[in-house]
């Protein structure tokens, strides 16, 4: 029986996160039985060039010799405590260092668990109950977030989920990303009525699609004018498209920011954080509740701290840019040559290729009308040739600083081979 097979007895569809079960690609999904740098290890022994760096916190690497040693070390001292630690402390200070805009911070365990809290609290903070979000943006799967939403909800084609109450679901008003005019509209009409705008400041769950130039100032205005929290979701972009987050390249303070991934540097941890007034509305100091046994667990913090420290030197972001420049130049030269439209983006060490004819993809739309055949047959060549990407059409792809030109330029060279017989 296959390892696929065995875990399908007793998980729920064999996986604990649906993507991961190669829903979009078809096949069985590959189990992993270590990772090293740019490199993950198979049960059967296959060797892959890692580019989901598990979705995303791997940003070192696998296996930093520094973060490995903080968790160890950690670890000896006490596993969980449910008790304040200094580390908590220390990685909050650091956290809010790196992004101004965070005065006051929360841990938690989850990106899912951050942006639900940071929602309630934008509820709890304004009064109000009504939320914008936008089209193929993901954002976790708590109840008000799981409308029309990227990720593995859009690759299973169930972008609203069943079980999420009407009564509930009617407060989320959906918009299209990147659409100015129909934000305007909507802040027309229900402004006084929103609590909140949440949004990826460069979407990662529908691929890869940046935003136009000033929708972001937009969404600043209009949320300043009608009293609504505007939380940026960089559970996915923090200290991954630059040391500050989406929103330093923006030149945007958000009033919420939530953050997971890199923070754990690879253990469950997440945050969200903002402004002390609003921070403030959150309990004990305030009404608002939210709650976590293993919220700010030593370890976690650990491996937080220690990935923070390192990616907060000279040049780390250069360097890291520089890499997936390369990795994604290479590819759009040998998708050209191949005569194959394939749109790219990248920033920081985050990147899409979406199969379009559009040379520029910008909207949810454009990126659902892509060719996903052609992205299934490119995901399992390049899986053949030794590389690992993300097994759907709709995530975005992560490179790390253990990724050498070895690793980009052999990349390269086999996604030549899989166009070459797209
Ligand atoms: N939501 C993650 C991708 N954006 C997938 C998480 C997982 O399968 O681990």
């Amino acid at each position: 029986m296959s390892l696929f097979s065995e875990a399908q007895q007793v998980i729920a569809g064999g996986v604990n996160s649906p993507v991961r079960a190669f829903a979009g690609v078809g096949g069985d999904p590959v189990f992993f039985r270590s990772a090293t740098g740019a490199w993950v290890e198979a049960e059967d022994g296959r060797k892959f060039i890692d580019y989901v760096g598990s979705w995303g916190p791997m940003i070192l690497g696998h296996g930093h010799p520094a973060v490995l040693e903080a968790v160890t070390t950690t670890a000896q001292s006490g596993l969980s405590f449910g008790a304040p630690c200094v580390l908590e402390t220390r990685i909050a200070e650091k956290i809010c260092e790196l992004m101004p805009a965070i005065e006051k911070i929360r841990m938690v365990s989850s990106g899912t668990e951050a942006t639900m809290s940071a929602i309630r609290l934008a509820r709890g903070h304004t009064g109000r109950d009504k939320i914008i979000k936008f089209e193929g943006c993901y954002h976790g799967h708590s109840d008000s977030l799981l409308i029309k939403a990227g990720s593995g909800a859009l690759t299973l084609g169930v972008p609203s989920s069943p079980g999420v109450p009407a009564g509930l679901a009617e407060h989320t008003i959906t918009l299209p990303f990147n659409d100015a005019d129909a934000l305007a509209a909507v802040f027309g009409e229900l402004g006084s009525e929103i609590a909140c705008v949440i949004v990826e400041p460069i979407a990662g769950n529908m691929n890869m699609v940046p935003p136009e130039p000033g929708f972001h100032d937009s969404l600043r205005r209009h949320c300043t004018d009608a009293g609504a929290v505007l939380i940026f979701d960089e559970v996915m972009t923090g200290f991954r498209v630059a040391k500050g987050g989406a929103q330093s390249l923006f030149g945007i303070t958000p009033d919420l920011t939530t953050l997971g991934k890199i923070v754990g540097g690879g253990m469950p941890a997440a945050a969200f954080g903002g402004r002390a007034d609003i921070m403030a509305s959150l309990a004990p100091d305030g009404p608002v509740y939210q709650a976590g046994t293993l919220s700010g667990n030593p370890v976690a913090m650990a491996a937080g701290l220690a990935t923070l420290e390192l990616i907060d030197v000279a040049g780390f972001y250069e360097s890291l840019a520089a890499r997936t420049q390369q990795l994604v130049d290479g590819i759009s030269r040998a998708a050209a040559d191949n005569g194959i439209p394939l749109a790219t983006e990248c920033e920081g060490g985050m990147f899409g290729l979406v199969f379009s004819d559009d040379a520029v993809v910008r909207r949810f739309d454009q990126v659902a009308a892509a060719d996903t055949d052609r992205f299934k047959t490119f995901f399992h060549g390049m899986l053949d040739e030794g590389v690992y990407l993300a097994p759907s059409a709709f995530e975005a792809g992560f490179v790390s600083a253990a990724h050498g030109d070895d690793e980009i330029n052999a990349t390269i060279a086999a996604a030549r081979n899989v166009f070459a017989n797209l």
